[in-house]
C-alpha cells in the first residue's frame, strides 16, 4: 500500500455553510473535490495522526465510495482509528452519540440532510467536533481558510476494505472497526424513556405510523419502535434506505410527507404519527386530525419532559434558534426557566448544552433535541412524544389543546421561496436593511412596527459574536416577521420569511395558522417588497 501525495489547488467556494458543505453531488464527485475538502479538515484541526474518529452517512447516492475516500485519506494521515457504521450508514444523531460515547477526536457524517439525493441532487459532508456536535464557527472558518491555501492531499492507495460486515479491520496502520449503526443509540433511548410505559400504550390498541423517507432512520425506527416497543409490523413506512430517497425531498413537513399527513386526517387514522428527514435529525410530529408545528412540539416537550425517566429531575433550562415561535418562551416564563436565543444553526446549542445551562432546544426546522447527543434527534423527538402520550393517555390533539389552554397560542408558520436569483435576495435583504432604524412606529399592512434589529448573538459560554443572523421585525400585541436567508441550499438563494402571531383568547385557538398569519404575511410583504424584488407570487413551501 502506497501513500501518495496528490498535488492540488485551491478549489473555490469550499465554505461550510449553516451545516457543512453542501453541493451538487456532481461537484462533490468532480476532480478533487471532496479530497481537497477533507485534507482541509484534517489541516485545520491539526492533522489526524494518532486520532480516532467516527465515520457514517445517511446512504444516499455517492455515499458508500466518499467513505472510502476518507478512510484512505484517514489512514494516510496517521488516524489511530476509524468507527464506521455498518455499509458506512450512520444517523446524524447516532453518529454523535458514536463520538460521545467512545471518546473519539470528532467524525465526518455525510449528509445534505433533507435535500434530495442522487447524481443529480445533492451531497454534504460534515465535521463534528469532540462534544459529538457540528463544528463551531472558529473552526469551519479555519477549515474554509484551509480550503484556499491546500496543495497536496495525501491517500492511501488500497483497494476498498468491507464495510458490509461488523467487526475489525486494518487499512495501511490504521484500524476500522465496522459497528452495526443501530445498537448503540438504541441502548441510549433505552436510558432516556420508559419503554415498558410505551409498550403498554402500543399494545392497547393505540396505532401509529413513522415514515423514514426511504432514508437513514428506516433500520433505527423497525428496531426500536416495531422490534423493542412491540408497534405493529408495517408502522414504519418507507423502511429501507435508498441512494435517492425513493426519488422523493427526504424533508419531514406537510408538503413532501404529504401522504402521512393524508393519513392522520383520513378515515382510519392511526392515534400518531412521525416522519423524519435523510439523515434522522429532523422530526414532524402528528397526531389523528393534528399538525403539530416544530415550534408547538418544541414547547410540548419542553412542558412536559419530566414525564419521561431521563428528565424527571427537571431541565436546566432551554433554548430555541431566534427564527423558531416564542412559544418556547411561554412555558420557560410559566416554569422559571432559564431560555436562550441563538442562531440559526445546531452548532450555537452546543457551548450551553456542553456547560450545563440547557438540557432541551429545537428549531422550527423541526429539530429537536437534548444534552443526550450535540444533534437534533428526530427519533429521540418521536419517543419522547410516545412517552408523554403513555403517561398522560391524552391524545395528541387533546394535548394541544390543553398546551394552548394553558400557555396561549403562537400561531406561526415558515414561507421559502427556493431558488431565487441570489443577487435579488440579497438586495432585497440590503434594502430593508437600511430601514430598519426607521420602521418603529410605522404601519405595514393593518400592523404597526414596534420594533425591528438585525440579530446578533453573543455566547454567554465562550463570549463569541455572531453577526447578521436574520432581520426581525415585532410587531404591536406580540406579532412578528423575520426574514433570512438559508445557508443550506444549493442553488441561488432561499428567501425564508417566519411569520408568528400571538393569540390568547381562548375562543380563538384553533384556528387555521394561514388565516391568522394573514396579517402578518401582508405585513412583511408591505415591508420587504418581496414580489417586486424576487418576481415570485407565492412562496414555494409553506410549513
Ligand atoms: C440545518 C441546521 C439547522 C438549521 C437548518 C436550516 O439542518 O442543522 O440548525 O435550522 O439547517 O438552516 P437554513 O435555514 O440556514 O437553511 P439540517 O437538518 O439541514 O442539518
Amino acid at each position: 500500500m502506497e501513500r501518495l501525495t496528490i498535488a492540488t489547488q485551491p478549489i473555490e467556494g469550499q465554505k461550510p455553510g449553516t451545516s457543512g458543505l453542501r453541493k451538487k453531488t456532481k461537484v462533490f464527485m468532480g476532480p478533487h473535490y471532496l479530497e481537497n475538502f477533507v485534507q482541509s479538515i484534517w489541516n485545520a484541526i491539526g492533522g489526524v495522526a494518532g486520532k480516532t474518529l467516527v465515520l457514517g452517512g445517511d446512504g444516499r447516492y455517492f455515499n458508500d465510495r466518499a467513505a472510502q475516500v476518507i478512510l484512505r485519506m484517514a489512514a494516510a494521515s496517521g488516524a489511530r482509528k476509524v468507527i464506521v457504521g455498518q455499509g458506512a450508514l450512520l444517523s446524524t444523531p447516532a453518529a454523535s452519540n458514536l463520538i460521545r460515547k467512545n471518546e473519539t477526536d470528532g467524525g465526518i457524517i455525510l449528509s445534505a440532510s433533507h435535500n434530495p439525493g442522487g447524481p443529480e441532487e445533492d451531497f454534504g459532508v460534515k465535521f463534528n467536533t469532540p462534544n459529538g456536535g457540528p463544528a463551531a464557527e472558529d473552526v469551519t472558518a479555519r477549515i474554509f481558510e484551509a480550503t484556499k491555501t491546500l496543495t497536496s492531499y495525501e491517500i492511501l492507495e488500497a483497494q476498498d476494505p468491507d464495510l458490509s460486515q461488523i467487526g475489525a479491520t486494518q487499512l495501511g496502520g490504521m484500524e476500522i472497526e465496522v459497528v452495526d449503526p443501530v445498537a448503540s443509540y438504541a441502548a441510549l433511548m433505552e436510558e432516556l424513556f420508559d419503554f415498558e410505559a410505551i409498550r403498554a400504550l402500543l399494545g392497547s390498541g393505540f396505532r401509529i405510523a413513522f415514515d423514514a423517507m426511504h432514508a437513514v432512520t428506516g433500520p433505527y425506527a423497525t428496531e426500536i419502535l416495531e422490534n423493542r416497543l412491540g408497534a405493529a409490523q408495517g408502522s414504519v413506512l418507507n423502511g429501507t434506505p435508498s441512494a435517492d430517497f425513493g426519488g422523493g425531498h427526504p424533508d419531514p413537513n406537510p408538503i413532501w410527507a404529504k401522504p402521512l399527513v393524508d393519513l392522520v386526517m383520513g378515515p382510519g387514522a392511526p392515534d400518531f404519527a412521525a416522519a423524519s428527514d435523510g439523515d434522522g435529525d429532523r422530526n414532524m410530529i402528528l397526531g389523528r386530525g393534528q399538525y403539530v408545528t416544530p415550534s408547538d412540539s418544541l414547547a410540548v416537550l419542553a412542558a412536559n419532559a419530566r414525564l419521561a425517566p431521563g428528565y424527571s429531575g427537571g431541565l436546566a433550562g432551554v433554548a430555541r434558534s431566534m427564527p423558531t415561535s416564542r412559544a418556547l418562551d411561554r412555558v420557560a416564563e410559566a416554569r422559571g426557566l432559564d431560555i436562550f436565543e441563538t442562531p440559526t444553526g445546531w452548532k450555537f446549542f452546543g457551548n450551553l448544552l456542553d456547560a450545563g445551562r440547557i438540557t432541551l432546544c429545537g428549531e422550527e426546522s423541526a429539530g429537536t433535541g437534548s444534552d443526550h447527543v450535540r444533534e437534533k434527534d428526530g427519533l429521540w423527538a418521536v419517543l419522547l412524544w410516545l412517552n408523554i402520550l403513555a403517561e398522560t393517555r391524552l391524545s395528541v390533539q387533546e394535548i394541544m389543546r390543553r398546551h394552548w389552554g394553558e400557555f396561549g397560542r403562537n400561531y406561526y408558520s415558515r414561507h421559502d421561496y427556493e431558488a431565487v436569483d441570489a443577487a435579488r435576495a440579497e438586495a432585497m435583504m440590503e434594502a430593508l436593511r437600511a430601514r430598519l432604524a426607521a420602521l418603529p412606529g410605522q404601519e405595514a399592512g393593518t400592523l404597526t412596527v414596534a420594533e425591528a434589529d438585525e440579530f446578533a448573538y453573543h455566547d454567554p459560554v465562550d463570549g463569541s459574536h455572531s453577526e447578521g443572523q436574520g432581520l426581525r421585525v415585532t410587531f404591536e400585541g406580540g406579532a412578528r416577521a423575520v426574514f433570512r436567508l438559508s445557508g443550506t441550499g444549493t442553488v441561488g438563494a432561499t428567501l425564508r420569511v417566519y411569520l408568528e402571531a400571538v393569540e390568547t383568547d381562548p375562543a380563538k385557538l384553533e384556528g387555521d395558522p394561514q388565516e391568522a398569519l394573514a396579517p402578518v404575511a401582508a405585513a412583511a410583504e408591505a415591508l420587504a417588497g418581496i414580489k417586486a424584488h424576487t418576481g415570485r407570487d407565492a412562496p414555494d413551501v409553506m410549513t
